[in-house]
């Protein structure tokens, strides 16, 4: 896969694509169905739905391509042994994470809801990554697993804006790789929190990386 320039915000950038990753943060049943982890916590969850289709398109792509891709998976182990107190004990009881659902045990590894939703279903050949706090990068293997392929340039797509994803990137903006988050990919239980989420980014000449659409990846692959 060759150099090309994306379009994207604060300006267009540069980017092997040979030298690159589809990251797709959180989309799982507990964020984006309801009787899980976003239910719980109060939110409208069908506003995650706008995100599915785009990432579809970009998966598809990305496959075609032969891009390395990796799925994250916010999540709990059985006994919350990696779950700090602090983020337990928030919330109604009934509705905490460990907490019986009817997706099973609400952000618990194993359970039906913290699995990935059909439609972006991981195959073989991607990593998938666990992670028991919002940035990808904390507690998980993903900057080895990222070095090791000599990967410079990430794709962030995924829920929500203001929290996993931009918590991902600014961890992996300091860690060295340019993060493009691929606005149309992502989506927050707040609209106006998903558009400051991408203002954050891009701002001060792209303070923490760039902002381009699932459109303009397409056209940097040469696929519209
Ligand atoms: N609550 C919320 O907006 N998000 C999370 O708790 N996790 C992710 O963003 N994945």
């Amino acid at each position: 896969m060759p150099q090309t320039m994306i379009e994207a915000e604060p300006a267009k950038v540069k980017v092997d694509l040979g030298r690159s990753a589809l990251v797709i943060i959180d989309m799982q049943r507990d964020f984006l169905e309801l009787g899980g982890f976003g239910a719980a916590l109060g939110n409208d969850v069908s506003r995650l739905k706008a995100a599915v289709a785009p990432c579809q398109a970009v998966l598809a792509a990305a496959r075609a391509a032969g891009m390395f891709v990796i799925h994250t998976r916010e999540g709990h182990l059985p006994d919350l042994s990696d779950a700090p107190p602090l983020k337990i004990e928030r919330g109604d009881p009934r509705l905490r994470i460990g907490a019986p659902g009817p997706m099973g045990r609400i952000l618990i590894r194993g359970e039906p809801g913290h699995d990935i939703i059909p439609e972006l279903y991981p195959v073989a050949g991607e990593l998938v990554i666990d992670k028991p706090g919002k940035g990808a990068f904390y507690h998980t293997e993903l900057e080895s697993a990222l070095k090791r392929r000599n990967v410079e340039t990430l794709f962030v797509c995924g829920v929500t804006t203001e929290v996993c994803v931009n918590t991902t990137v600014r961890e992996g903006n300091d860690r060295g790789f340019r993060c493009i988050v691929l606005g149309d990919c992502c989506a927050s239980y707040f609209p106006e929190f998903h558009t400051m989420g991408l203002a954050m980014i891009k701002a001060q000449g792209g303070i923490f990386g760039w902002v381009s659409t699932s459109q303009a990846m397409l056209v940097a692959m040469g696929l519209h």
